[in-house]
């Protein structure tokens, strides 16, 4: 069985968000256009309660994006973003929602973050993702949203170490910043991630 996951495409990470991705928008139409050659839709929402502490406004004399150690973990500090129930945190009106099967949130522990759809940084607690796509004998995950070089990009090396074959569909992603995406990627293909764009799937 084949999966698409579809990682946070959610108002924050979309033009006029907090944590706007460039150009992210256009992946929209592209994600809504394959989900029909899935036996399973799955969806991601970052989810962080608003003292999250990978955000800058938590912490004292800290600025946006600077690294900190955050309980032993380089911790990148973001601007707040998908504060649970909130406008930021829902996904796009123009993703069709009405195929997901599924949703799996994330970022809810406020000493940890999580990139990876599977695990928290710590790789100490699962979401579940991985028991729903075991349960459902899925063998494959095809990874496209929001953002290529983090959540996008952990959630593929979890799922490769996890044994799926793992493909990114790369032109229904967006990166934040160009020159992690390349080394991110570099570690992907390491990992025997393959790279396909929609073109492929249809
Ligand atoms: C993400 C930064 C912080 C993502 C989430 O979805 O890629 N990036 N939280
Ligand atoms: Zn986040």
């Amino acid at each position: 069985m084949k999966a698409l996951l579809i990682i946070d495409i959610q108002n924050d990470f979309l033009e006029g968000g907090s944590l706007e991705v460039k150009n992210a928008n256009a992946i929209i139409p592209l994600v809504n256009n394959i989900q029909n050659k899935f036996d399973v839709v799955v969806a991601t929402q970052d989810w962080h309660p608003a003292t999250h502490k990978s955000f800058a406004s938590n912490h004292v004399n800290k600025q946006t994006f600077e690294v900190i150690d955050l309980n032993g973990l380089p911790q990148v500090l973001w601007p707040n973003h998908c504060v649970q129930g909130s406008f930021g945190a829902e996904f796009h009106t123009d993703l069709n929602t009405q195929n997901i099967h599924a949703i799996f949130r994330k970022g809810t522990d406020i000493e940890v973050d999580s990139y990876s759809g599977f695990y928290d940084n710590d790789q100490r607690k699962s979401t579940g993702l991985h028991g729903f796509l075991t349960e459902l004998q899925v063998t494959e995950v095809y990874i496209c949203g929001l953002a290529a070089d983090y959540c996008v990009f952990y959630t593929a090396k979890d799922a490769a170490t996890l044994g799926y074959k793992t493909v990114v569909i790369e032109d229904a992603t967006k990166y934040i910043d160009k020159t992690n995406y390349e080394k991110a990627k570099q570690e992907m293909l390491t990992l025997g991630i393959e790279f396909v764009n929609t073109g492929d799937v249809l």
